[in-house]
C-alpha cells in the first residue's frame, strides 16, 4: 500500500450517499467533499446542472488538496461523461464504473477476471460508440491516438474480445456443470448463500465448513464461488450438504453486470435451499430495502427453491430490537412464510437453529424401485435416471430392476414414465 491519500468528490442527486461512500472507501478513496443537487431527472448535458458543475470546478481549483476522482452516484450517459471530464479536468467515475474498478481490484481467480473483463468491455462499448460519433463529427479526431479509422477498429476489437471471453467462460462453466452433476448424483444437497454485499455470507461459510475465505468489512470481498461441505451435524446426523458462497447483491446494478457474473449466481439457481443472509443490525428500513433487493434478484434469477432468511449480526443490537425487526419485516410482507433465523456468526449464536431450518427445507429424497421391460426405450429411460437421480442398484435379467433415490419433486414424473413403458413400481 502506498501512503498517498487518494481524494474523491461525490456528486449525487439525493441525500443518502452512505452506500456510494462505502464503495469509494472500498477503493481507498478519501471522500473530502459532497455536492448534492436535489432533482428528479439528471441534466441531459452534465447530469447535474451547469451551475453546479461550475461550483465543483471552482472547488477543485481552490482546494488545497489534489482531487483524484469525481464519483457520480448514478449512471452517466457517455456524452455526460465526456462533458464532465472536459469541464472538470479530473477523472470521473459513475457508480457502475466504480463497482467495476472494485471488481477489477478484487478479482483473483481466472473466471472472476474473465467476468470482470467482459463486464468492462460491455461498459465501454457505448463510450466507444460515442467516440466514433464524435470522430465522425470531427470533434475528437485525435482521441485514442487516431482518427475515425482506429476508433472503428477498436470497436471491432472489443466485439471480438467479448466473443473470445464468452467462449472461455462457457468452457469453465460446462466443467462446473459436470462437477455439479457428479456431486448431485452422489447425494449431496446444494445450499447457496445469497444476500446483499457485506451481510456475512463468507463468514457463515467459514464457520460452517472450517474454510478461510476472505472476510472483510468492505463491499464486494467475494467475487468467486467457493463450495465447501458443512461439517456440523444436524440433529446428530451428518448431512451431505455443500454450501456455496456467492458474489453479493447491490441495488441498481445493471443486468449486464449481473449477467457477466452469472456463473457465481448459477449456483443459487440450482440450489436446493437458498440461505438469504442479511445484516440485521442496520436500521429496519435499510434491512427491509436490502432484503427486498435480494429477494427481487432471486426472483429474477428464477429461483424456486425454499429461501431461509438469516438475520445476522444480532450481537450488535439489543434483544427487543431483534423482536421489533422480525415483527416489522413480517408486517412488510418480506417473510411471506419463509423461515427466518436471527443469528450472530461472530458469537456463534442461532447457528444450530439455522441448520435445522435448512434441513427442514431440503427437498427430501424418496426411494423407489422400478421394474422395466428389457428394451431400447427402457434403456434410454435408465440413462435419464442416471442423470436425474441417484441410482443405488441396478440389475439386468429378463427385465431391468433399478433402485433409485430421487428428489420428491420428480417422483410423479418418474412414476408415469415408468407406466408408459409398461413397467411397474415395486
Ligand atoms: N458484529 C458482527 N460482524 C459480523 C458478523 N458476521 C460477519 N461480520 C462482519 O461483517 C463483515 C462482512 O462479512 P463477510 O463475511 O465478508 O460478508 P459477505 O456477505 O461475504 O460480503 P461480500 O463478499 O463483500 O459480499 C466482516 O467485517 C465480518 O467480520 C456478526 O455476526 N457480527
Ligand atoms: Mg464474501
Amino acid at each position: 500500500m502506498n501512503n498517498h491519500e487518494k481524494n474523491a468528490i461525490i456528486v449525487s442527486l439525493n441525500d443518502d450517499i452512505s452506500e456510494i461512500s462505502e464503495l469509494a472507501d472500498s477503493l481507498d478513496y478519501n471522500v473530502i467533499k459532497e455536492f448534492i443537487q436535489h432533482r428528479k431527472i439528471p441534466d441531459v448535458n452534465f447530469y447535474v446542472g451547469s451551475g453546479k458543475v461550475d461550483d465543483i470546478r471552482e472547488y477543485i481549483d481552490s482546494s488545497l488538496e489534489d482531487i483524484d476522482l469525481i464519483i457520480v452516484d448514478g449512471e452517466l450517459k457517455p456524452s455526460q461523461w465526456f462533458a464532465l471530464e472536459k469541464r472538470l479536468q479530473v477523472d470521473v467515475y459513475d457508480r457502475i464504473r466504480l463497482i467495476l474498478a472494485i471488481f477489477e481490484e478484487r478479482a483473483e481467480r481466472k473466471e472472476a477476471r474473465l467476468q470482470v473483463k467482459l463486464a468492462r468491455l460491455q461498459y465501454e462499448r457505448p463510450y466507444v460508440r460515442e467516440l466514433i460519433h464524435r470522430a465522425r463529427a470531427g470533434e475528437h479526431p485525435g482521441l485514442m491516438a487516431g482518427g475515425e479509422y482506429q476508433v472503428d477498429d477498436y470497436y471491432e476489437m472489443i466485439k471480438k474480445q467479448m466473443k473470445k471471453i464468452r467462449g472461455d467462460l462457457k468452457k469453465i462453466r460446462s466443467d462446473r456443470e459436470l462437477h455439479r452433476q457428479t456431486r448431485y448424483k452422489s447425494g449431496f444437497y446444494l445450499v447457496s448463500l445469497a444476500g446483499y454485499t457485506n451481510a456475512g455470507k463468507s463468514s457463515l461459510l467459514n464457520l460452517l465448513s472450517g474454510e478461510k475465505v476472505k472476510v472483510e468489512g468492505r463491499l464486494f470481498s467475494t467475487l468467486s464461488t467457493t463450495i465447501r461441505r458443512i461439517r456440523n451435524r444436524v440433529n446428530g446426523k451428518k448431512v451431505p450438504i455443500l454450501l456455496t458462497d456467492t458474489v453479493g447483491f447491490i441495488e441498481n446494478l445493471p443486468s449486464w453486470i449481473i449477467d457477466a457474473f452469472h456463473s457465481t449466481l448459477e449456483e443459487i439457481e440450482v440450489a436446493d435451499v437458498v440461505v438469504l443472509v442479511a445484516d440485521g443490525s442496520e436500521e429496519k428500513e435499510i434491512v427491509e430495502r436490502k432484503l427486498q433487493v435480494s429477494l427481487n434478484e432471486l426472483t429474477d434469477l428464477g429461483v424456486t427453491a425454499s429461501v431461509v432468511i438469516a438475520l445476522n449480526k444480532i450481537d450488535l443490537i439489543e434483544k427487543e430490537k431483534i423482536d421489533t425487526l422480525v415483527y416489522y419485516l413480517n408486517q412488510r410482507g418480506l417473510m411471506n412464510n419463509r423461515l427466518c433465523v436471527p443469528l450472530s456468526i461472530k458469537e456463534e449464536r442461532g447457528i444450530d437453529l439455522l441448520l435445522e431450518n435448512i434441513y427442514k427445507s431440503l427437498p427430501h429424497l424418496v426411494e423407489m424401485t422400478l421394474k422395466l421391460p428389457l428394451n431400447e426405450k427402457s434403456q434410454a429411460f435408465v440413462s435419464q435416471l442416471y442423470k436425474k437421480t441417484r441410482v443405488s442398484h441396478i440389475n439386468y435379467n429378463h427385465s431391468i430392476t433399478i433402485n433409485i433415490e430421487c428428489n420428491a419433486k420428480i417422483r410423479e414424473k418418474i412414476q408415469s414414465k415408468c407406466e408408459t413403458l409398461q413397467g411397474s413400481i415395486i
